[in-house]
């Protein structure tokens, strides 16, 4: 059997590769290390909580009492633990820097003495190469982060590629764009506004809504990322982009002709601080180890927003009893209606 440790594995993306990961790999034992943040939810996993191929660990990465057996005995790791919400890293960084930096070190840390390990999958984002006002991204491009959140990931990216070039821990490092599909907290714009509008609620879109962002499925993400442990080569980098770049006052558009909501509820509200007007990826390096999105937008969006429709156990207990969620959202737009 392998043994594959995933961290963040009860928040979004790395749930939907948990499930991926049991599904596709019948030799794989996968074990999850999470440490329940507002961001990571137990129901979101509870399909395979009693999986006999899954494990379920609570704990904090920067803990090494908890985190350094978990690496140590692991052939895979994948690492997607992280506070990982810019407009929080803009209110408070300090858990960003915790979490992204310092838990990341203590994962590498223990990577060096791991025995059996092959892979430490290194997640990091396309917010690391900044605002990209023309053209897309390539691995060999400068790193430009212009928020404490893809500051903090892009140290860890970073420190992940010294300790290959140091230690030769077998580190890859995967820059994703945003992602969306079933189980994101309702908190980043997709889930956001799908839930808002099902509610009639206003939809507050920052600034003049032309920043653009490059929406990939997060399965298509899983599937990248599950590909790379197989072809990936130690000390590279790859881009993951779903080739779809939308403006977010048309994304909005798409959610309330999906919802069948009237435009009237876009509420145009001020900007965020340094708001990154736009990311694009190349992904010719990915693509070139076979890898190529297969979720057309217009389908994966339409899914989404069903899922959502359907799963309101999931969300409406976040949006409507979660006192911190109700005071994040009364900070970040104003007191939420009863
Ligand atoms: P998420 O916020 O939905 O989930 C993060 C998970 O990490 C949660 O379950 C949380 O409980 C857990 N966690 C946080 N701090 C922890 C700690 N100290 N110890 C253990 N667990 C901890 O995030 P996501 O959107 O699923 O993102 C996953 C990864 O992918 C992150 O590294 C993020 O930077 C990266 N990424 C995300 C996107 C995107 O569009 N969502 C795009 C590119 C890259
Ligand atoms: O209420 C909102 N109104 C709005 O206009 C929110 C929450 C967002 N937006 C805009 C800001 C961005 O231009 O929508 C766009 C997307 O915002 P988010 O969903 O917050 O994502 P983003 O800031 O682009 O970061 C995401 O993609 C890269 C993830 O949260 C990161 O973890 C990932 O690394």
């Amino acid at each position: 059997m392998i043994d594959v440790l995933v961290t963040g594995g009860a928040g979004f993306i790395g749930s939907n590769f948990v499930r991926h990961a049991l599904a596709a790999h019948p030799d794989w034992r996968v074990t999850t290390l999470d440490k329940l943040t507002y961001a990571g939810r137990i129901e979101t996993l509870s399909d395979v909580m009693d999986h006999p191929r899954h494990a379920f660990v609570r704990g904090d990465i920067a803990d090494d009492v908890v985190a350094t057996p978990l690496v140590q005995r692991s052939h895979i790791v994948v690492h997607f633990a992280a506070e990982t919400h810019v407009d929080r890293s803009i209110a408070s960084a300090g858990d960003f820097i915790r979490t992204d930096m310092i838990g990341t070190y203590v994962l590498l840390e223990a990577a060096r003495n791991a025995p059996h390990l092959k892979r430490f999958v290194q997640i990091s984002t396309d917010e690391v190469y900044g605002s990209v006002p023309e053209g897309a991204s390539r691995e060999t491009d400068e790193i430009k982060p212009r928020n404490p959140y893809s500051a903090s990931k892009a140290g860890a990216d970073r420190l992940a590629y010294s300790y290959f070039a140091t230690y030769d821990v077998p580190v890859i490092v995967t820059r994703a764009s945003n992602n969306y599909g079933p189980y994101q907290f309702p908190e980043k714009i997709i889930p956001l506004f799908v839930t808002n509008a099902l509610d009639e609620r206003p939809l507050p879109l920052y600034g003049d809504g032309l920043n653009v962002r490059d929406w990939l499925h997060v399965m298509d993400h899983c599937r990248a990322v599950d590909l790379l442990i197989e072809r990936g080569v130690n000390g590279e980098t790859y881009n993951i982009g779903g080739g779809n770049e939308i403006a977010n006052i048309d994304l909005t558009h798409r959610i309330l002709e999906l919802t069948g909501r009237p435009s009237s509820l876009i509420q145009p509200v001020k900007d965020r601080p340094g708001h990154d007007r736009r990311y694009a990826l190349d992904t010719s390096k990915a693509r070139a180890h076979g890898w190529a999105p297969q979720v057309d937008f217009v389908d994966g969006l339409r899914e989404t927003v069903e899922w959502y429709r359907a799963n309101q156990a999931w969300w409406r207990p976040i949006k409507e009893q979660d006192a911190a969620f109700r005071a994040y959202y009364a900070s970040q737009y104003g007191p939420a209606r009863p």
